[in-house]
């Protein structure tokens, strides 16, 4: 397993603080979409875009990179932010989320952004997808890795499992499925609306290997993502768990966040917040 040193995980940690920010922005703009899905998974897109997966953004129709599939597309906010961070598309663009016309819709659409995989939105499709891809991928010999990116939510729908039991058939070891588990969903916490728990033990009688890590740490996140890249013959998920609204004590683990935006007074005080973060961040000595 590759070293990652504490000066670069501190980059990170400012880069997912500086993503939560523009979430934070662009979504007062819109004047509507989802926060706490955002907020929480910020650090996993950050650690994809800026460490772990192989893409390249002067060529991001790259045979070889590394697939993303996002499934849950309506936290799709804090991809746009990380993807403006590494240079897809311009930072003032995300001014423009969920206007009419724009390249930058609630849900993603890949017709508009082909730096995208695919269009998501109706929950429950993307693991069909990210296996069939990684399939494919198989089939034609490449190395690329397919990342599917689901929200806890999500495990309440039927495709999901036919997907796992294809991909847990075929040993599709080069898919790794990421589960953002923060408990919400968009009416309650999803150990009320309808269990999904045991969620590890469930994976794993699909015959997938399973690594359950802290979501908003990225040093472990990064480490997670290099051993499933290791694990032979099994497909991978990644269990984050996660607490929605991360950064933002106000909405931290309250499901009425799931899909509103902040107020213009909201958007202020929880920029503030952010910004105090990012200070303790900067002054936190790692040798
Ligand atoms: C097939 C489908 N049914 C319903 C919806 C409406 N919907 C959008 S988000 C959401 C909540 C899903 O839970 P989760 O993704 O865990 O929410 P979060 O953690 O982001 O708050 C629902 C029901 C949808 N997008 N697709
Ligand atoms: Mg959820």
């Amino acid at each position: 397993m590759s070293f990652i040193p504490p000066h670069t995980i501190k980059e990170l940690e400012l880069k997912a603080n500086e993503a939560r920010m523009l979430v934070v922005d662009m979504l007062e703009d819109a004047g509507s979409g989802h926060t706490a899905g955002p907020l929480g998974i910020a650090d996993i897109f950050t650690a994809l875009y800026f460490h772990s997966a192989k893409h390249d953004v002067h060529n991001p129709d790259w045979e070889e990179r590394d697939r993303i599939i996002l499934s849950n597309g309506h936290i799709v906010p804090i991809r746009y932010a990380v993807m403006a961070l590494a240079g897809y598309f311009p930072i003032e663009e995300l001014k423009t989320l969920r206007k009419f016309g724009s390249r930058l819709q609630g849900h993603p659409e890949r017709s508009k952004i082909f730096a995208l995989e695919t269009t998501s939105g109706p929950l429950g499709s993307g693991l069909s997808q990210a296996a069939g891809i990684a399939y494919a991928g198989r089939m034609d010999n490449k190395k690329f890795t397919t990342f599917c990116l689901m929200s806890d939510g999500e495990m309440q729908t039927g495709n999901i499992w036919e997907a796992a039991m294809f991909a847990g058939k075929n040993r599709l070891s080069n898919l790794i499925g990421i589960i953002d588990r923060n408990n919400i969903q968009i009416n309650g916490m999803t150990e009320d609306v309808m269990p999904i728990e045991p969620l590890k033990d469930k994976w794993e009688s699909f015959n997938w290997h399973v690594i359950e890590v802290n979501g908003n740490n990225i040093e472990e996140v990064v480490y997670a993502i290099d051993t499933a890249r290791a694990i032979y013959e099994k497909p991978i998920m990644i269990i984050a768990h996660t607490i929605p609204g991360k950064g933002i004590k106000e909405i931290e683990f309250d499901y009425t966040w799931h899909g509103k935006p902040p107020t213009k007074e909201e958007e202020q005080k929880f920029l503030k917040e952010l910004r105090t973060l990012r200070g303790k961040i900067e002054s936190t000595h790692h040798d």
